[in-house]
């Protein structure tokens, strides 16, 4: 996928329904916008989550999705033109087939990728469960909720991009 602008990256935020995207995304960007639902236990992407962050000369724009199966066709839009894209995992949870999707489709099609394994700030969290899922790709353990590791992960995410960007000019 080609990087269009040099000073400028779109990274799309997939993941398996609750997995912490919307999380992740407000703990990125304090002015984040959200079109969410509320449900019985909370609240539910239904659009888009939206954020802004600067990382050195790089304008980041990061477009999360919904993570309910149904919203299939809102993950096609808005995965047009992306430049790479995290899966965000519930690290407390096993591995799931719609995590393993995204990251079989992202493999196939060339963007790059991290996994970031969120939640690890409870007991349960079990990283080591999701060893395989990433292959030699990049995996980061972090905490939406407490923000720990969330912009370290990014900006790391964010380096890569651009030496890959560097890399193919
Ligand atoms: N303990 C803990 N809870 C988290 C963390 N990240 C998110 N949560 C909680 O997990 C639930 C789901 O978070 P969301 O950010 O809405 O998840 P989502 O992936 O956007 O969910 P959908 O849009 O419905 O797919 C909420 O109750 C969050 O407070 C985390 O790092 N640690
Ligand atoms: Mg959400």
């Amino acid at each position: 996928m080609a990087i269009v602008n040099g000073d400028k990256l779109k990274i799309v935020v997939f993941g398996a329904f609750d997995a912490g995207k919307s999380s992740f995304i407000r703990a990125v960007d304090p002015a984040s916008r959200h079109v969410e639902a509320r449900t019985d236990g909370g609240l539910t992407t239904v659009a888009l989550d939206f954020g802004r962050v600067t990382i050195g000369n790089t304008r980041v724009f990061i477009f999360g999705t919904p993570g309910q199966e149904r919203f299939e066709f809102v993950r096609g839009i808005l995965s047009r033109g992306m430049d790479g894209a995290i899966v965000m995992v519930d690290a407390t949870r096993s591995v799931d087939a719609m995590t393993c999707d995204f990251c079989e489709w992202l493999h196939e099609t060339g963007v790059p990728f991290v996994i970031m394994l969120n939640k690890c700030d409870l007991p349960a969290a079990s990283p080591g469960t999701f060893a395989n899922l990433a292959g030699d790709g990049f995996v980061h353990c972090i905490s939406a909720l407490t923000g720990d590791q969330v912009h370290e992960g990014l900006r790391l995410f964010v380096e890569r991009l651009i030496r890959l960007r560097r890399k193919n000019k």
